[in-house]
């Protein structure tokens, strides 16, 4: 596994307790103080028992602020869209905050990058806020740590979130998780892309955006998908009705404000009850992927000779794993 579930780089102590007054920065983000938001998605970033404080402090007044998350294959346009999804939701006079993941990538690379630079026309607006989350090594998983920063964001008071994430299979659905709607953005022109949307994105899609719908393809694109979506048998759209496939060209705005619409829509349909299940599910997942870091770390401690033996005894059937974990944990 990747560095992500180490707990050492979790909770590096970098954030001490009595450093911040964090019972303070709340009331400030809560006010709309932009330094304060900046100061809290750090002490998010940086987890440990700060984060833990503070995410304690903001749970206390919870706002819902829809989460929009946007995925697909690597230059379909996310971040175009997203950009030109900010411009339609200022003309409706909402406040929107924009945060680009790369799962992949240990620190902000140069796809985030691109995006900084790709939204740069809303850099002056106070009212949109756009940040990228590197997935460093925060003991909890991906999802843990996007839902950290989303947590900060909703208490700013901001109206909606859009999250983009690049990369593949997992860690996109893992987005998916902390999303109300899942927008998966396709593009002809891609060569294989549309085998890049493998069944398990296609599963957590709420919306199909076939994007650069410009460019020759986009029709057929959209049939394909279409198509891939009557396969399907699982998934939430699957559950709550009809997938809307939407053509879009992130360039010109064309389609957006439809795409805008329906997000909206399908995140009002999402009910506290919903909310309240996906929280407990992230909870559960946060617990196992806990207890998976710990034994990782617990197999690193054991002496090297006592590790090859037990490793050779799970692998050959001698020694029953539950029982082996079960001492691992109790050191
Ligand atoms: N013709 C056309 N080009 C587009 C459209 N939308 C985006 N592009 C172009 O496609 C390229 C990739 O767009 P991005 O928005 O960076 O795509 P992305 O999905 O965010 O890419 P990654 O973050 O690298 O995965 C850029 O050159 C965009 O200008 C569109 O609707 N039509
Ligand atoms: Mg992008």
């Amino acid at each position: 596994m990747s560095g992500n579930s180490d707990p050492h780089r979790a909770d590096p102590h970098r954030a001490d307790p009595r450093r911040t007054d964090i019972a303070g920065l709340a009331g400030r983000l809560r006010e709309g103080e932009t330094r304060a938001l900046a100061k809290a998605l750090t002490v998010a970033d940086i987890g440990g028992e700060e984060a833990r404080a503070l995410l304690q402090a903001l749970d206390e007044d919870r706002r819902e602020t829809p989460v929009v998350g946007l995925t697909g294959p690597p230059g379909s346009g996310k971040s175009t869209l997203i950009s030109a999804m900010i411009r339609t939701l200022r003309e409706r006079d909402m406040r929107v905050a924009a945060l680009a993941v790369d799962p992949s990538s240990p620190k902000s690379g140069g796809a985030i990058l691109g995006d900084r630079a790709r939204m740069g026309e809303h850099g002056s607006d106070p009212h949109v806020f756009i940040r990228s989350i590197a997935a460093r090594g925060h003991l909890g998983g991906l999802a843990l740590n996007i839902q950290a920063s989303i947590d900060v964001v909703n208490a700013a008071g901001f109206d909606i979130v859009l999250l983009e994430t690049v990369g593949a299979g997992q860690s996109e659905i893992e987005v998916a998780q902390v999303a109300d709607v899942t927008v998966v953005v396709g593009a002809p022109g891609l060569g294989d892309d549309l085998q890049a949307i493998k069944a398990g994105i296609l599963e957590v899609a709420d919306i199909l955006a076939v994007n650069k719908a410009d460019l020759p393809g986009a029709d057929d694109a959209a049939r394909q998908l279409e198509a891939m979506l009557g396969l399907r048998t699982v998934g939430r759209s699957a559950i709550r009705g009809e997938t809307p496939v939407l053509t879009t060209v992130a360039t010109t705005g064309e389609g957006v404000a439809e795409l805008v619409d329906a997000a909206a829509r399908l995140s009002a349909a999402v009910t506290p009850e919903e909310r309240n299940a996906r929280a407990e599910r992230q909870a559960v997942d946060r617990l196992a992927t806990i207890a998976g870091a710990l034994v990782r770390d617990a197999l690193k401690v054991l002496p090297a000779g006592d590790r090859r033996a037990l490793v050779e005894q799970v692998r050959a059937g001698a020694a029953d794993p539950a029982e082996a974990v079960r001492r691992l944990l109790n050191g």
